[in-house]
Order: C-alpha cells, then sequence, then structure tokens
C-alpha cells in the first residue's frame, strides 16, 4: 500500500518550524489538551444533545481503540461519508487517536465518485450513516463491497445490516492507543474539486492544517464564548478549518451544528444557541438576506458572517451589515491550502469588493500572464501560490502533478487581481470547472457521462453566470443521426450514473454541429469558450 505523504523540501520546512507556524501540535493532543483544560465547555450542540470536550475526547478515543481491536492498524486509510451528526466528529477524532486516515467525502457523492476514492486512497473501512434524505447508505456500500476488493469493514452510523458494524458497538479501553503521530505525518486527505477528471486526494499534515487553523481562529476572533454554527457540510474544508469546527475546537468554543441550512431552521437556531459566526455559499448568503428582510429574526448574537467558495458580488456583500447586523468576511480558500479572509477591521469598501488575504505573511503570492511574467499590481493575471499549508503534491497523480505543481507552488486555476494592500480580487477561472453554489464540478466529468448516453453524439459542458447559484452547468448536445433525445430523459439518464445530483446539468441544449470548427481541430476548452459566447449573446438579446 502506498502510503499518503507531504513532502515539504526541507529548507522550506525548517523554516517554517524556525518561524512557529509549524508547532509539532497533532490533532488527537489538541482534543485531549481541550478536554483536560475545560472538560465541561459545551463542544457539540445537535438537536437536543450537547456533548461537551470531554465526552468528546472519550467517545472519539473508545471508538479509535475499538477500530484497532477490529483489526485496523495505524496507517490505514478509511473513507469518511457523514453529515452534520457529532458522529462526524466521533469518527474524525476517533481515527486521529487511533492513528488512521480519515478521507473526507461528501453526503451528495455516490457509487462512481465513493468507489474512485476508496480505489485512490486503498480505504479498508468506511464510516457512513444508515439513511439520509431519502437515500440508503448501506445498499451503496454493500455494492461498493463488492466492487472493491480491499474494502474490509463498512461501519455505520445508525442501523447496520449484517454486514455492517455498527459504530456505536466500535468500542474499547483507551488505553491501548499507541503514541501520538508524527507531527510532519499525514492526518487526512482532503479531495479536490477538480477541473478534469474526478476527484484528487489532498494530503493534509497535522503540522500544516493546524497551523492554518490557529491562524484562521485568531483572524476570525475565536474565543471560549465563540460558538460557531456549521451550516455548510462539515467535511469541506472550508467548514472543517476557516475557521469551521476545527478552528473552534482549536479555540476552545463550541460547535452548533445546524440540521438545514434554511432561514426558518437557521435562524431560531443562531438566537437559540447566541451563535457568534457562521459561514455559507454566496447563494445561501443571498437566500438569508432576503429572509431576513422578511422575518425580521433576532440575529443579535451574530458578530460575523463569512461568505465563500464561490464569488460574493459587491451589491450583496454591500447587504450583510444594514440587514444582517453583523460583519461579513469573505472567505477565498482551497482544500490544496492557500485562504485569503478579508479581516475584521478591514474598512467596508475592502470587505465588500475584494476576496481577502493570505493567512500567512509566508504565502507566496504570483500573478502571472498567460506566458508566466508577473503582471502589473492590480492587474488580472493566474494566481499561482506556495506556503506553510499549501500542498506541493495530490496523492498519486503524476500527469496532475506536472500540470498543477511547478517549483513547490500550486497552479490555482483562478484568474485573480492584487491589490496594493495585498488584497486578491477574484476575476473567474482559467479552468473548465463550473462552480455552482461552491460545489466545484469538473465539464470533463459531467460531458463523460453525457457521453455514455446511446443518442449522444458528442457533447460539451459549460458554465454560465446564474442570479442564484453563481453559475449553473449548461450542456450541448450533438445528437447521433436520426436521434432527438429529450432533455428529461437526459437528466433522468444523468440520475442513473451513480454520481452527485449537484453534476446533472441545469440546462440542455441540442445542437446540430460544434460549428466549422471541428471538435479535433481545436481544443475543448476553445469550444467550451466560443459556446459559452453564444448563450451569453442570446442572454444579452434577450434581456
Ligand atoms: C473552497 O475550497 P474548494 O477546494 O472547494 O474550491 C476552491 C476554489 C477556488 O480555487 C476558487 O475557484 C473558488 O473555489 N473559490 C472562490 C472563493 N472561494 C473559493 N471563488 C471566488 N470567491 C471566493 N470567495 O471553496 C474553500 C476552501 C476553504 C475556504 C473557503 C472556500
Amino acid at each position: 500500500m502506498k502510503p499518503l505523504s507531504q513532502i515539504w523540501p526541507q529548507d522550506r520546512a525548517e523554516r517554517y518550524r524556525a518561524l512557529g507556524y509549524w508547532q509539532g501540535e497533532t490533532f488527537p493532543a489538541l482534543l485531549r489538551a481541550r478536554a483536560a483544560a475545560h472538560p465541561d465547555r459545551t463542544a457539540l450542540v445537535w438537536r437536543d444533545q450537547r456533548i461537551s470536550y470531554l465526552e468528546l475526547n472519550d467517545q472519539a478515543r473508545r471508538f479509535g481503540a475499538g477500530l484497532l481491536e477490529l483489526g485496523l492498524t495505524p496507517g490505514d486509510r478509511v473513507l469518511v461519508q457523514l453529515g452534520n451528526t457529532p458522529d462526524f466528529f466521533r469518527a474524525a477524532f476517533g481515527l486521529f487517536a487511533a492513528g488512521l486516515i480519515p478521507v473526507y467525502a461528501l453526503p451528495a457523492h455516490r457509487r462512481l465518485e465513493i468507489e474512485h476514492l476508496l480505489t485512490r486512497s486503498e480505504a479498508v473501512a468506511m464510516i457512513i450513516p444508515d439513511k439520509a434524505d431519502g437515500f440508503d447508505y448501506r445498499q451503496m456500500a454493500d455494492e461498493l463491497a463488492e466492487a472493491v476488493p480491499a474494502l474490509a469493514h463498512i461501519i455505520v452510523a445508525g442501523e447496520a445490516g449484517p454486514d455492517h458494524h455498527a459504530m456505536i458497538g466500535i468500542a474499547a479501553d483507551p488505553a491501548s492507543l499507541t503514541a501520538d503521530p508524527d507531527p510532519q505525518s499525514v492526518a487526512f486527505s482532503q479531495i479536490s474539486g477538480g477541473s478534469t477528471g474526478l476527484s484528487k486526494l489532498i494530503p493534509r499534515t497535522h503540522d500544516d492544517y493546524i497551523y492554518s487553523l490557529r491562524e484562521s481562529a485568531r483572524i476570525c476572533g475565536l474565543g471560549p464564548r465563540s460558538v460557531y454554527m456549521a451550516v455548510l457540510p462539515v467535511a469541506h474544508n472550508f467548514t472543517m478549518s476557516s475557521p469551521g469546527t476545527f478552528g473552534a475546537f482549536y479555540a476552545g468554543s463550541t460547535v452548533v451544528l445546524c440540521p438545514s441550512p434554511v432561514p426558518d431552521a437557521a435562524f431560531p437556531l443562531i438566537a437559540k444557541e447566541g451563535v457568534t459566526i457562521t459561514s455559507l455559499v454566496p447563494p445561501l448568503a443571498l437566500l438569508w438576506i432576503d429572509a431576513a428582510q422578511k422575518m425580521q429574526p433576532d440575529l443579535s448574537s451574530l458578530e460575523v458572517l463569512q461568505v465563500g467558495g464561490a464569488k460574493f458580488l459587491p451589491e450583496s456583500a454591500r447587504r450583510v451589515r444594514p440587514v444582517l447586523g453583523c460583519t461579513l468576511q469573505q472567505v477565498f480558500g482551497m482544500a490544496e491550502g492557500l485562504v485569503n479572509y478579508t479581516r475584521l477591521d478591514d474598512i467596508e469598501e475592502i470587505i465588500v469588493t475584494t476576496q481577502g488575504r493570505p493567512i500567512s505573511p509566508d504565502d507566496e503570492i504570483l500573478v502571472l500572464d498567460d506566458d508566466g511574467k508577473p503582471v502589473p499590481e492590480g492587474m488580472p493575471g493566474h494566481l499561482l501560490t506556495r506556503g506553510p499549508y499549501t500542498i506541493s503534491a495530490y496523492h498519486d497523480e503524476p500527469a496532475a502533478n506536472a500540470r498543477s505543481f511547478e517549483d513547490g507552488y500550486y497552479r490555482t486555476g483562478d484568474i485573480v487581481a492584487r491589490q496594493p494592500s495585498g488584497h486578491l480580487i477574484v476575476q473567474g477561472r482559467a479552468g473548465d470547472h463550473i462552480n455552482r453554489a461552491g460545489e466545484k464540478i469538473s465539464a470533463e466529468e459531467v460531458e463523460d457521462h453525457l457521453l455514455a448516453h446511446p443518442a449522444v453524439f458528442d457533447a460539451v459542458v459549460v458554465s454560465i453566470p446564474d442570479a442564484h447559484l453563481g453559475e449553473r452547468i449548461c450542456a450541448f448536445i450533438k445528437p447521433r443521426e436520426g436521434e432527438t433525445p429529450r432533455a428529461l430523459d437526459i437528466r433522468k439518464f444523468m440520475r442513473t450514473r451513480q454520481i452527485a445530483a449537484f453534476k446533472i446539468p441545469d440546462e440542455i441544449r441540442l445542437i446540430d454541429t460544434f460549428g466549422t470548427t471541428a471538435v479535433g481541430k481545436i481544443s475543448r476548452r476553445h469550444l467550451r469558450q466560443q459556446l459559452r459566447a453564444e448563450v451569453l449573446a442570446d442572454e444579452a438579446k434577450t434581456a
């Protein structure tokens, strides 16, 4: 089995340690220390459950010890596909305590995506809910167990079937837990949004991730009295570490898990629990702003609303303070590392018009033209970055690594303009992914699925600006001779492909030909640009 590793050149690693960024902290030690320092303080609130730091640490450690008893060995990978419930945290911190490595998937992922992650990570176990949002994860896991021989254990948070372990039954004396992991070793794997093909694994170390948490908690003003509400999926990097739930634990704050992002659920919970900070993607932020104008909820405890994952337009950003009565913080980050924040004391104009500046003075930022030369300040260019918490390779992806990394710099695929203050303004993407309400979707991956439909000769997928979602997925389809597939049927077909529902095109357009420049003669990227321009021109005409 290939180890999951992340290699920093020795000189940079030494520097990050010497500067005090990497302090040798690890996740199991972190939670243990908080549990010792303030055992009775509430770590997690979920529905009517309140779980103290002591309880969370104990439950996690007993689970971790139980996994070792089951036969897992430190370094093994375990896929975690859980939603916003306490079990996610028992699982993650249990795995950390046992030296096992979580690979985080999103609840929306389906068999095809999970199979890819299991195979790539060589995971020996997966932890899933029984059912959620009408989907039975156990059935999917059973199918996966057939397809992926290395998958030895299916662990169910909830009602387990005959071939599964119930998570609650996995518990052993934590005294059996071995020493804490090496702080420079990989703690877990996040997954990439990916502009080409399927998701890639992003190995993050204890040292690098905890540095980003510690600084994020400080920049966002978290402390013992802060209450962070998790609305977006907890497995996503934004909700996990910017400062997110893990940043909140770092600071000894309380985390409230919000069962649904809709204002009817979220607003009363903010008032009841005295939530001080939460994070949203732009479409949800807009929904909250509109709802708050109508509902006049009590949001007096809310100090900071973070918005990120996709571009928040200045006109919307300007409404946050007057309507919600709190400070907006824009967050522009990526699972690969770099995170930018507007600072809480930035002037309002900076807060509403920029996507923030990097966490670290040692986040190196390059803004380059197409030929790789730096552009003048304020001008748009390709963003490349390296620093103390940005990876320099995906796990086992030689081709993608050659494309995405250069001299330790990560080529983000984002087009940004850097202001004299160091704040970045995101202007778009160079790559071909669609950012649909913060979900990153590879055009290529969707095209591949469409091509599997018997009536489809060729397909080109593009992103179209959308007032609600930020961007929506538009698929151009050239049918086979004599075929006229209906959009409805294509959508139905896509639903059978065992992929996340957010990848199904919002709009499907049949097209006779892809123009004089047939596919093959010009790059697909160019073709996508052409087709996108056609839709925009159409929309401008009808506007
Ligand atoms: C976050 O992480 P990912 O890995 O899902 O997506 C990263 C990409 C960025 O490269 C950029 O294209 C886009 O998402 N993005 C934004 C943005 N925040 C992310 N584009 C414009 N404005 C923003 N504020 O999305 C993520 C990770 C950590 C913190 C926040 C977001």
